[in-house]
């Protein structure tokens, strides 16, 4: 049987489910977080997404202590670019477009220097890695069957950046019946005014996509 424990949380305490929770962390790649990457080439600070490295370092070594399942996703296309619709190639007015070479590589291309998950929080062997071509986890990958497979009902969710990659994969994480808890201070985005609206946009309602809340209340139940 599974015991849950309450970890208090935005808008009201999160029942996590012990023994059927994974931890989500979305796209820590240097592509998004260091100078040289697609973040960068889209006029972002990326500054302020390195800042969080090492509280998703913290969560990571929690889950690791607590033997939760452990996922890693990176934004990651095909070499031949066949995974990426033209219409996200076209998209934006950087220098450097998606598949072309930067100072790390060809940008959000598998196995390129700036597609690697930062070393501080990068995957160790059995946990698993989900190279996804869009913004969703859920969308031409294979994670739901492999969630379901270990039988986890809850996730928990950090990363980059907020808006996009993060809360589309929480979004349609909930759509699936996953309860899902976003770590409010392991995730990041280019934009302050946006990680704060969708932090918010998350818990209103209800909870009408998930729970937030900071890693310390995380901590404190697990010390
Ligand atoms: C973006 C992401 N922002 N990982 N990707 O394009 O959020």
């Amino acid at each position: 049987m599974t015991t849950t424990v309450q970890i208090p949380a935005a808008p009201y305490a999160y029942p996590l489910a012990k023994g059927a929770t994974a931890l989500v962390i979305i796209d820590m790649q240097r592509d998004f977080v260091e100078e040289g990457g697609f973040g960068a080439a889209l006029g972002n600070d990326v500054s302020r997404l390195s800042a969080i490295v090492p509280a998703v370092a913290r969560l990571l070594a929690l889950a690791r202590r607590l033997s939760w399942t452990i996922v890693h996703t990176r934004e990651a296309h095909l070499p031949d670019l066949s995974d990426c619709p033209p219409s996200k190639i076209r998209r934006g007015n950087a220098p450097i477009r998606i598949g072309e070479a930067g100072p790390m590589g060809r940008l959000l291309v598998r196995g390129e220097p700036g597609n690697a998950i930062l070393p501080e929080v990068a995957p160790i062997a059995g946990e698993i890695v989900i190279d996804k071509p869009g913004k969703g986890m859920f969308w031409k990958t294979d994670i739901h069957e492999r969630l379901q497979a270990r039988g986890i009902t809850h996730l928990v969710f950090a990363g980059v950046t907020t808006e996009v990659c993060v809360q589309t994969s929480m979004r349609e994480a909930n759509d699936r019946g996953y309860e899902c808890l976003l770590i409010e201070d392991a995730t990041e985005s280019y934009f302050p005014q946006f990680k704060a609206a969708t932090l918010a946009m998350i818990a209103a309602q209800g909870g009408i996509v998930g729970w937030t809340t900071p890693l310390a209340r995380l901590e404190e139940v697990f010390s």
